[in-house]
């Protein structure tokens, strides 16, 4: 814990829904669930309107739309995710060089550095509203919540206190008196699991947790999780915000004696090669969250493709269906004669897997079906480009027909038309330009 308040912490606010808002101005103050539409689908996250009826995060979808049926279901589009999330952390390195990001939408920043002169309330207060502000800015409209507190612990309990736009500042030796009531979850790496133990030995709160001995602590959850509860119940906390460390990858390439050509090949290397990546990482405790793939054509041109999840992940699967889903991007109609997967952006943490929803469990070893054509895809939300109409984005489809809005984020709400869904004048929408990281 520090003697002044200089560590900040900053959440977005509904961040995939408030992105889908922006860009979709015709949902700009109604109900968005993003996350995924199929079957066994699960809610990323939901727009403030929707959580009014009950929406959160990891309820099923199938859940979701009995609670809230108007609402618009979407899937992600992490492109306009990540290029928004940049633009985000662009703005709080230029408060302070020591950022540490813990996810797209969420980080730390130190403000030591800031040299803000004085640590006062007004002074940390203004700091938090100019970053804010500068988020709003920068993201063309999205808010975030802020806390400053002495560590990195009180910084993330307070943003949280008044989301969504809020800002919380917690002075010096306000922390244990803020801390008390609340549940022990409250506390970083107090799970459902550590949570049921403390209540079966009549622990509920922070308090509760405060007046147990570090001996009974460590009994109760172990050596490890005892000492850090114990200190954190204390609110100490001294672990330093820690600026993203150089990015290192984890991949596993081959290269063909005969270029193929066979799609359904190529995703069965690729998901082998996802499972062996998948294996080293989890070898070394890592875990990372930009998939790319790296392609040699016949011609030797070399590309890449990458795309970055919101948390970090060693799951062969998930590696594996990026991966596939990034190759579909890319015309291998000459032949290849390389392909590799890699894992960058390391952490030594994971986070709940996102975006599993549509996958088997199990790891697929076989080159498995691939869709058809992108064309048979009309993903509810995706970005689209129409010859006449240009750009928007699909409302609905089914039955041979796609309905889809026409709007961007800088137009007002646009027109909807439907046509067949095979309609050559109608196709998937990417940005220019593509995030080309190396392997
Ligand atoms: N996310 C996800 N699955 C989850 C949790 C989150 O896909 N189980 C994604 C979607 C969120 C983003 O990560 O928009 C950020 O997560 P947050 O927990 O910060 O949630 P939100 O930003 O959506 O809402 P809040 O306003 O509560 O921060
Ligand atoms: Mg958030």
């Amino acid at each position: 814990m520090r003697a002044q308040a200089s560590v900040l912490h900053l959440d977005l606010d509904a961040f995939f829904a408030a992105v889908e808002q922006r860009d979709k101005p015709s949902l700009r103050g109604k109900p968005v669930v993003v996350g995924g539409v199929g079957g066994r689908g699960v809610v990323s996250t939901a727009s403030y309107e929707a959580r009014r009826y009950g929406v959160r995060s990891a309820m099923s979808t199938r859940e979701a739309r009995a609670r809230c049926p108007h609402a618009a279901f979407l899937t992600g589009r992490f492109h306009a995710y990540r290029e928004t999330s940049r633009a985000v952390m662009a703005v709080l390195r230029a408060v302070s060089p020591l950022v540490e990001p813990l996810s797209l939408d969420e980080a730390f920043v130190d403000l030591a550095p800031a040299e803000l002169g004085d640590h006062d309330e007004t002074t940390l207060r203004a700091m938090g509203e100019r970053l804010r502000e500068g988020v709003k800015e920068a993201t063309g409209g999205l808010t975030a919540s802020v806390g400053i507190g002495t560590s990195k612990f009180i910084a993330k309990v307070a943003s949280d206190l008044d989301k969504p736009d809020g800002l919380v500042v917690v002075m010096p030796g306000t922390e244990t008196e803020l801390l008390r009531p609340m549940h022990v979850t409250v506390i970083p790496g107090v799970g459902p699991a550590t949570a049921e133990r403390l209540r079966r030995a009549g622990i509920h709160t922070v308090a509760d947790l405060e007046t147990v001995s570090l001996d009974e602590l460590v009994r109760l959850v172990g050596r490890a999780h005892g000492t850090g509860l114990h200190a954190l119940a204390r609110a100490e906390d001294d672990r330093a915000v820690e600026p993203e460390r150089e990015t290192k990858s984890v991949s596993v390439e081959g290269t063909y004696d005969t270029d193929l050509t066979d799609r359904s090949l190529m995703s069965g290397l690729l998901t082998r090669q996802a499972g062996q990546v998948a294996e080293r990482l989890r070898k070394h405790g890592l875990s990372g969250r930009t998939i790319t793939i790296k392609v040699r054509l016949h011609d030797f041109t070399t590309l890449s493709r990458s795309t970055t999840l919101p948390s970090p992940t060693d799951h062969a699967p998930t590696i594996a269906r990026l991966a596939r889903s990034l190759l579909e991007e890319l015309d291998t109609s000459g032949g290849v004669r390389l392909l590799g997967v890699g894992v960058s952006g390391l952490a030594d943490w994971i986070q709940e897997e996102l975006f599993t929803d549509e996958e088997p469990e199990q790891e697929q070893d076989v080159a498995p079906v691939e869709p058809p054509t992108q064309r048979s895809t009309w993903a509810p939300g995706m970005d689209v480009e129409h010859t006449e109409m240009g750009r928007g984005w699909v409302w609905g489809s089914g039955r041979g027909v796609v309905t889809v809005r026409f709007e961007t984020a800088q137009t007002g709400p646009g027109p909807v038309r439907s046509y067949p869904a095979d309609s050559p004048d109608l196709a998937p929408w990417r940005p220019p330009e593509t995030d080309g990281a190396p392997v």
